[in-house]
Formats: C-alpha cells, structure tokens, sequence
C-alpha cells in the first residue's frame, strides 16, 4: 500500500494512492486513486495485489465519478451562518472559530434551561467508516449527557433478527456464492446495492447452480434468475412459514441438526403450522407452485445460501420475517458446507472493533420518530429538543414522515447545526452549516459488511475549502466543553489503536487491510458458531418474543384500509448511496408505476404529471411506466433531493412513521397511496 502525503505532493506532479471507500454500501472495495495537484481526478479498482478479492477489478460509477462531488457546486467550502428564514439555504460565511464558540454557547444555554437530553445528535448512513461515528462525537454527546438516538432507520430489524437467533453469527462469505448449487437472493437488488455479488452468482449459475430471486419487481437479477417470487411487500414472513411448514409436515427437516444445535423448533412449528403453500398464495400473491418449486429446489439442494436484503425489513412484519428467513438453513439443514447457510450483514466477521463511550442513561430517541418528537413534546418523555446535531445523514431526505420533519426543523427555537460535505436539504434549514471532509480527504478504517475485509484508509487529496474531519470537530467540541480526560484518545493513531487493539492495528498498518481472524472464508457451524449463551439458534428466542407486540412469526395484514390501494416501495438505485450523490442527479425523478395501475386511472400518454398521496403528504413528479413492477405496487427512489421532484418532496413524505413489529425499525414499504393526474395548470411549486 502506498499512500503518498497530499499535503506533500509538488505541482502538476500526479500521483496513485491506495485507499478504500467507507461509503454506505456492503462490498467496502478497495480504491486506487489519481491525485493531481492535491485533487482527486479518477478513481477506480486498485489492482488485485493490493485489493480484496472481492473487488474483483471495477467498482461502481458512483464513486468512479466521485471527483464531481468533491468539486462540485453543492460542496460546502466554509462555515456558515444562517442568514434568512429557515428552508431558503440564504447563509453567510463565519470562521470555525467563530462557529465553535456559537455550538458551545448553545449547547450551555440549552443545558442550563432544559438539561443536557435538550440536545439531541442525529446521525446515520453517510460514512461507514470506523473513525467516523461512535468516536470523538460519542465522546462529546454521552459525557455531555445529551439525548441519545436509536438508529433505527435501517437494520434494526435485521440486527434484532439476526441477533436473537444468531448472536449475530459471521455469514457465508459472498466470494463463496460461486460454489453454490442454489442461491436465493431475497429482497435484496445486488444490481444497485452490492454489485460484486452479480458476476459471482452468474458463475455458479454457469456451474450449473439454480438461482432464485424473491421481490416484488423484475429486478436485473431476477431477469436472469431460474426462478421469480413476486410476493406483495411486507409478506415474505408468509413465504418463509410456508416453507418452514412443509420441511416439518414432509419429514424434511433436518431434525438431527435441529437436535444438536437449536432451541425453540416446536415453537417455530407450530406458528409455521397455518401457512399451508395455499394461504401463503392468497397472501402473497405469488402461485402455489412457484412455492412448490422454490421449497423442492431448495430441499434437494446443497449447498444451498439465502442472501437475505434489508428490502425484507422495512414493513410491520420486517423483523419476524428476517428471522423466518434466517430460520431456514437451520430447518432444512443447509449448514456445514462451504456456501451454504446464508448472508445478512457480515459485520460480525470482526467482533470486538469499536470503543464503547458508557452510555449516560439519558433517553433514546427512536430516529423514525425525529419529526413527532421535534413537533410534540409530548412525543417522548424530557424535555423539549432546543440543539439538534446533524452529521453523516440526511434526515430531511430519509426519515420517515418528512413533512413532519420538515415542519420540526422549521422551529424559530430550534437551533441546528448540519455538518456535512454538500448543502443538503437538511442543510438549508440549519442555523449553522459546517463543511465536513470526504474519506479521501480525511482518516478511517473501512470495514465491509457484504466484504469480510477492514481496511486502513488514508487522506489521499486536500481537503476542500475549509473542511475538517468529524473526529476534529468533535474532538475540538469535547475539549471546549471540558470533556476530555487525559486517556482519550486525540490523534488519529490514538483512535485507531483505541477502536482497533494494539495488536490489529499493527497488522492493518503494515498490510493495509486485514481479512477475519479465522483466516479464511468462515463456513458455518463449522468455523463460526451463534454468540448465543449455549452456541445454538435460537429459532424463537424469547426476547423477540416479549419485544413483539403479537408475538414473533405473527402476520399483520394489510395497512392501509382500502383508501390507498397502491404499495408504494423505495428501494436504492445506482446513481445514489441513500441521499448521497442525489444533488448530482439530472433531470426530474419519475414514479415507476405498472402500466395496468395506469391504465386504470387514465394516465395515459407520455410521461404524465401526477399527484401521488395519502395522509402523510405528497409527491407531484411525472410518472413512468414499468412493467416489471407487480401490479399494485408503485416505486419511487430512496434518498431523492428536493430539486428532482416537481413538489420538493420525495418518498419519504408517503412514508409512515410506524415501527416494525421487532427493532422499532422503518417501515418505508408500508406506504400505500393514491395517484391522480395533474393537470399542467396546478402543478406549480409552493
Ligand atoms: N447504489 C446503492 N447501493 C446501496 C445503497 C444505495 O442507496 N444505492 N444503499 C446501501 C444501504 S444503506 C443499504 S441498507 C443496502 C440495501 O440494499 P438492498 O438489500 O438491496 O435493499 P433495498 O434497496 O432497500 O431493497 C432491495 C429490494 O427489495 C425489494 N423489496 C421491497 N419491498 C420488499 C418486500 O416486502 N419483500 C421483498 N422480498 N422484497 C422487497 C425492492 O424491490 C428491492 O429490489 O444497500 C446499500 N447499497
Ligand atoms: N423512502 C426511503 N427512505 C429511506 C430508505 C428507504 O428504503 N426508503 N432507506 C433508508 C436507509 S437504508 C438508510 S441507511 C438511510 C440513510 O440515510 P442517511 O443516514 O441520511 O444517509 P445519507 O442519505 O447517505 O446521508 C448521509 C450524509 O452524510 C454526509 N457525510 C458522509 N460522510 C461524512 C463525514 O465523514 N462527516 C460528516 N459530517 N458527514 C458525512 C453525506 O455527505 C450525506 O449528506 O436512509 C433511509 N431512507
Ligand atoms: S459504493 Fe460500493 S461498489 Fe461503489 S466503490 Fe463504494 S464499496 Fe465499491
Ligand atoms: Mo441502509
């Protein structure tokens, strides 16, 4: 690895360094990029020496063409003030001294009327980097006593899923998927969200392998797959019962593994018990055959792996329904062998990296609920949020019930400060803007949740303008408030060390990345074992069965009532990491609609303009019509900016902000809506 010093690089001299994106996304490629005069010009695969395997030699566009969000327009170059009413971006320019005194100034004063849980941090997605969150800001936030945020807004299902069957158990490997007799890729669109699994399920498809793809529209994969479900969103727990019910009434399931290595089978049976192929037909939409066939493929196959997406998660069944999936492998036997069992999040690979800041005990506040409690104070319990903190998020753009949001952030009493790369649409209603550097301009430990790698990762260009890292900032905050003891660590090297282990640090220093202490791709249940107390799956662990309201494996149906008969999902697409790039985005973002769900409310002709609505809001834009969709079911794109609607509004406006059944998770998938056309006269912006 080599990593030149930006700060050292002569004029017009070009140079390549060795880095890894911490971008929000499971594949954690390993970069190459070329710098000139201190700026980054392209960026792409690093050759195969120095990269993990699964890079494989390309990476996404996204972040191929990642120089034009580092330079371009949007970026924010300085801090800034608020200079007009809150929502019309109008800022004017201040020092960072100046800003840091204001955030300190602020932060006492809320403390001394409200107490420290007036301040709340929000922060999610935008880096997945080690250094980036959970370091100096935990620091800042916990020991100042502020409100503490559950991030909930994605895999909390899954975790909780995954955790109380599991104990979060490291997965099958992705690169392995090549040996795999079938693959069933189940609400996840690799395509758009973790592209390097796609060759890899085509070469075990040209081995001969089966692939199956569950999703409510014809995805690139499910194109290509031997077999397509399309249930309804928010139905997989169905299928999954159904599959669980027929490996119990055949005889088929693996009872000898059940007996070694798990608790709660009769349990699990007996909820599967009602979902004969039939029901789960009726519910799901899908045919009872093509349950048929997916059951007998799998029963006669092996190694057989599920790769379980974060698409199953986000609707009031989400939880149960991950953990009905996860459940499988156990039932039908499919662990023991190199690719089979199956793949949530990887992070589990490395188990013990992070430093744990001792929570305050101060409350929680659900991040899917932002809006209620910056609107309500009766919404949570304490005192009303006068600081919000935002970094590494876009919650306008990405939580739930975004006019809610919206008209929190509006607050004259609010004071909030956004601390990020580009002028988001959160941004513009800040009171104070901070410009934050990108993960080639600053330090941090890349760790894969798809890849099984952690990687160093160094500045390879010069910040832009003004922009500082989190750890910085925080930092400086923590030390201004009086915060810091003389044990913490400051540097970066004292963070890695504390976030690593002396002994991991070394090794990621001298080798540039590091893959699993088990040294090879884990197969499990022979290599890796559930970090559950007696090393068994617990098919219905008790705790998620007190955390559910109606229990673990219970169906609720329908949300809606009839008035809004279309699902309305938002999934990832290509040219976005959640809001990330979304400023880059031409032209308006349409609403995918089945031509029959068209046809039936007389939106014929090219492109017509709509109005998409229930009670939470809506979206007017132009809508496109995609047959691959299942009837009934509408898309619009996750993480959509303001600009690329007609109304400034996206997804997340239909979105309710009700919690999943387990993990108090998003249910983005639960919006249902109506559309009508819009005639060009009352489509106008507010
Ligand atoms: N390019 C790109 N890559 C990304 C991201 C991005 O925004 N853009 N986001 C990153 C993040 S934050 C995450 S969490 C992951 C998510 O990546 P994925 O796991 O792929 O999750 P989603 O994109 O939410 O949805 C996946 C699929 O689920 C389908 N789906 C929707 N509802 C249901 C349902 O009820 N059941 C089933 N079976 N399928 C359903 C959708 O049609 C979609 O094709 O991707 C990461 N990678
Ligand atoms: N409608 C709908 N909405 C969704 C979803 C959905 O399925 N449907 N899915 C959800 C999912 S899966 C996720 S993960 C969330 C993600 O939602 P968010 O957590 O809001 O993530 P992003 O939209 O990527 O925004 C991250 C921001 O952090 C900034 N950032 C990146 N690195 C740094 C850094 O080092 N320092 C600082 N200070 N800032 C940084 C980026 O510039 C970006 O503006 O969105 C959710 N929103
Ligand atoms: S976003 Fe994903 S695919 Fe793109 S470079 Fe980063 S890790 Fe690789
Ligand atoms: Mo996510």
């Amino acid at each position: 690895m080599t990593i030149a010093d930006p700060a050292q690089a002569s004029p017009g001299s070009t140079a390549f360094h060795h880095t890894a994106c911490t971008l929000d996304c499971p594949d954690s490629c390993s970069l190459e990029v070329e710098v000139a005069d201190g700026r980054v010009t392209k960026v792409r695969a690093a050759p195969p020496e120095v990269a993990h395997p699964l890079t494989g030699g390309f990476i996404c566009s996204k972040v191929g063409r990642i120089s034009r969000h580092l330079y371009g327009e949007d970026r924010v170059l300085h801090p800034a003030l608020r200079d007009g009413a809150k929502g019309t971006g109008d800022f004017r320019r201040i020092s960072w001294e100046e800003a840091l005194h204001l955030i300190v100034e602020r932060m006492i004063e809320a403390k001394t009327a409200f107490g420290g849980e007036s301040v709340l941090p929000l922060s999610y997605g935008g880096s997945n980097g080690l250094l980036t969150q959970d370091t100096a800001d935990a620091i800042l936030f916990r020991r100042f006593g502020a409100s503490q945020l559950a991030r909930t807004v994605c895999a909390a299902p899954s975790t909780a899923a995954a955790l109380g069957l599991y104990g979060k158990m490291a997965g099958v490997a992705l690169e392995d998927y090549e040996h795999a007799h079938l693959a069933i890729v189940w609400g996840a669109n690799p395509s758009s969200t973790g592209i390097h699994l796609v060759p890899i399920l085509r070469a075990a498809r040209a081995r001969g392998g089966k692939l199956v793809v569950v999703d409510p529209r014809r995805t690139p994969l499910a194109k290509q797959a031997d077999l397509h479900l399309q249930p309804r969103p928010g139905t997989d727990l169905c299928l999954a019962l159904a599959l669980h019910r027929e490996f119990f009434h055949r005889g088929a399931a693996d009872l000898e593994f059940l007996a070694e290595h798990a608790t709660g089978v009769d349990d699990l049976r007996r909820r599967a018990e009602p979902w004969t192929f039939e029901r789960a037909a009726e519910v799901t939409g899908v045919p009872a055959r093509d349950i048929a066939r997916c059951y007998e493929w799998y029963n006669t196959s092996s190694p057989a792996v599920i790769r379980c997406g974060w698409g199953v998660e986000r609707n009031r069944n989400g939880g149960s329904a991950v953990a009905a999936i996860l459940a499988l492998p156990a039932v039908a036997g499919k662990f023991k062998v190199r690719a089979g069992g199956y793949t949530m999040s990887n992070g589990a690979a490395f188990r013990d990296v992070g430093r744990r800041e001792p929570s305050p005990g101060t409350r929680i506040v659900n991040m899917n609920h932002v809006g209620r409690v910056l609107t309500d104070p009766d919404a949570n319990s304490g005192p009303p949020v006068q600081v919000l903190f935002v970094y590494n998020a876009n919650p306008l753009a990405t939580l739930p019930n975004q006019e809610l949001v919206r008209r929190g952030l509006k607050r004259e009493d609010l004071f909030t400060v956004v601390f990020d790369q580009v002028m988001t649409d959160t941004a513009a209603y800040a009171d104070l803007v901070l410009p934050a550097t990108t993960f080639l301009e600053h330090d941090d430990l890349a760790m894969g949740y798809g890849a099984m790698v952690l990687h160093d990762t160094k500045p390879v260009a010069q910040p832009v303008g003004e922009a500082r890292s989190n750890l910085r900032v925080f930092g400086a905050l923590a030390d201004r408030l009086g915060l810091l003891r003389d044990d913490d660590p400051r540097s970066e090297a004292e963070w890695r060390q504390a976030v690593l282990g002396r002994r991991r640090q070394r090794r990621l220093a001298n080798e540039g990345l590091v893959l699993p202490e088990t040294g090879r791709r884990p197969i499990q249940f022979v290599d890796v074992f559930p970090h559950t107390a007696d090393r068994k799956v617990h098919l219905c662990p008790p705790s998620l069965e007190t955390e559910s309201a109606r229990g673990l494996y219970a169906f609720h149906a329908e949300p809606g009532g009839g008035r809004y008969p279309l699902a309305l999902i938002s999934p990832s697409v290509p040219q976005t990491v959640s809001s990330t790039f979304g400023q880059l985005r031409r032209g308006q973002v349409p609403l995918e609609m089945h031509p029959e769900d068209a046809a039936a409310r007389g939106l014929g002709g090219d492109k017509p303009r709509v109005r998409v609505f229930n009670d939470y809001g809506e979206v007017r834009c132009r809508v496109r019509l995609n047959a691959d969709l299942k009837p009934g079911v509408a898309l619009l794109p996750k993480g959509v900016w303001a600009r690329s609607t007609e109304s400034g509004t996206n997804a997340c406006a239909l979105a309710p902000d009700t919690l999943t059944d387990i993990g108090a998770g998003a249910c983005f998938n639960d919006a249902r809506v109506e559309v009508e056309a819009l005639s060009d006269v009352s489509a106008r912006r507010p």
